[in-house]
């Protein structure tokens, strides 16, 4: 079974981002690694170039989301950008669809609870969340489902808090260590590997 894997590049004056850290490190055959800038509509169609060009049976795509308080696999994402923030081109967007006329909301075509309570029965501390957002994360998840809408290609995305290489400049956070980060990435494999059984 061939899965990509993508991750972001850090952003927002971070010097790493956990998602890159753990991606990167993460193990296994049949992975395919994504490393992808955080940009709006550029992301997105890197990730469905590399879709055309490897043919996954699945795709997860992961991201930062600073102030989680563990892994959470994402239930569904919206036809939105927005940000008071620019992304890595400076592009800013307020109330933009991802695609005009599609959908509000897309489901993840992996089952985020059933992920969810995999990770947390190996230990580590998970919840789902209901929403990726409105930036650039968002976008890739939005854009990736609608594309592969009407085809047996699984896609879900996650988003990990913060690194405890990040704690200096966030003292207060929630943060995991990147080695644990990345086991719970290869547990999310394990899970899709043993749902979709290709
Ligand atoms: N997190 C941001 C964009 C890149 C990343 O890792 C987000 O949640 O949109």
């Amino acid at each position: 079974m061939k899965i990509l894997l993508t991750a972001f590049e850090p952003f927002g004056g971070e010097r790493v981002n956990p998602a890159l850290e753990a991606v990167t490190r993460v193990a296994g055959g049949g992975v395919i690694k994504l490393y992808l800038p955080v940009e709006y509509e550029t992301a997105a169609k890197l990730t469905r170039e590399k879709i055309s060009e490897c043919k996954p049976d699945a795709v997860v795509c992961v991201g930062q989301a600073g102030g989680r308080k563990g892994i959470t696999p994402e239930s569904c994402a919206r036809n939105m950008r927005s940000s008071a923030s620019p992304d890595s081109a400076g592009r800013l967007c307020r109330s933009e669809p991802v695609v005009p006329g599609a959908p509000e909301t897309l489901c993840s075509t992996f089952d985020a609870a059933g992920m969810t309570e995999y990770l947390k029965a190996k230990g580590f501390p998970a919840y789902v969340s209901s929403s990726a957002g409105t930036y650039v994360c968002n976008d890739v998840f939005y854009f990736v489902l609608y594309a592969l809408e009407g085809t047996d290609v699984a896609a879900g995305f996650i988003h990990v808090p913060f690194c405890t290489e990040q704690l200096a400049a966030h003292p207060q956070a929630f943060a995991l260590s990147t080695g644990e980060i990345t086991a719970a990435l290869e547990a999310a494999l394990d899970y899709i590997r043993m749902k979709l059984k290709r």
